[in-house]
């Protein structure tokens, strides 16, 4: 019975789909009109996320979206990171069935978390941060999506 108690706790915090890759920009705009002429895409959603220090646009690209993300002061994550590395990739965002049974996971298997209760992220979702330090030098974002 432990057997099956392990399994189906690991088929619960298991990666459902790549859910956003989010790029750190300057001018939310101006690589906003960028990726319309040069990729013929459109945001589908944008919104200021105060809580994360960030004004962010949506553009769906197949089944996941590509998140561009502008600071909104210095001294929050994305402009510090700006600061220090100039724009790019900032970091990969994977969906999860439940965030509170993954974060509960990762704490168990010793993961290095940054949040151990889920923030409230874009789209009415809810969103976790593993550090970069953890594993393969990526900024992780686990997402729990909403019901809308
Ligand atoms: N990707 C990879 N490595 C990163 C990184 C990133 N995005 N950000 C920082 N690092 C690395 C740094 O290069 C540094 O490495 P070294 O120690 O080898 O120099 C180390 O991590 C510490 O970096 P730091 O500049 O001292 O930055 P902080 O520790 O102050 O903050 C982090 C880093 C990841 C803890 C912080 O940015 C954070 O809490 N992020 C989660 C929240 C977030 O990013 N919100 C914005 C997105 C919102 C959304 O997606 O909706
Ligand atoms: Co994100």
């Amino acid at each position: 019975m432990t057997v099956s108690l392990a399994a189906n706790s690991l088929s619960s915090v298991k990666l459902l789909n790549l859910d956003h890759v989010a790029i750190a920009v300057h001018d939310l705009d101006a690589v906003l009109a960028g990726y319309r002429s040069r990729y013929n895409v459109e945001p589908l959603y944008r919104e200021t996320i105060e809580e994360q220090g960030v004004e962010e646009a949506m553009i769906p690209v197949g089944g996941s979206f590509v998140q561009l993300l502008q600071p909104l002061g210095p001294e929050t994550s994305v402009g510090k990171f700006l600061s220090k590395n100039g724009e790019g990739l900032h970091h990969v965002a994977y969906a999860v069935a439940s965030i509170d049974e993954a974060l509960e996971h990762l704490e168990a298997d010793g993961a290095r978390l940054i949040d151990r209760e889920p923030r409230s992220g874009g789209r009415g979702t809810r969103i976790a941060f593993v550090h970069p330090g953890d594993l393969g030098g990526t900024l992780i974002e686990l997402v729990e999506l909403g019901d809308g």
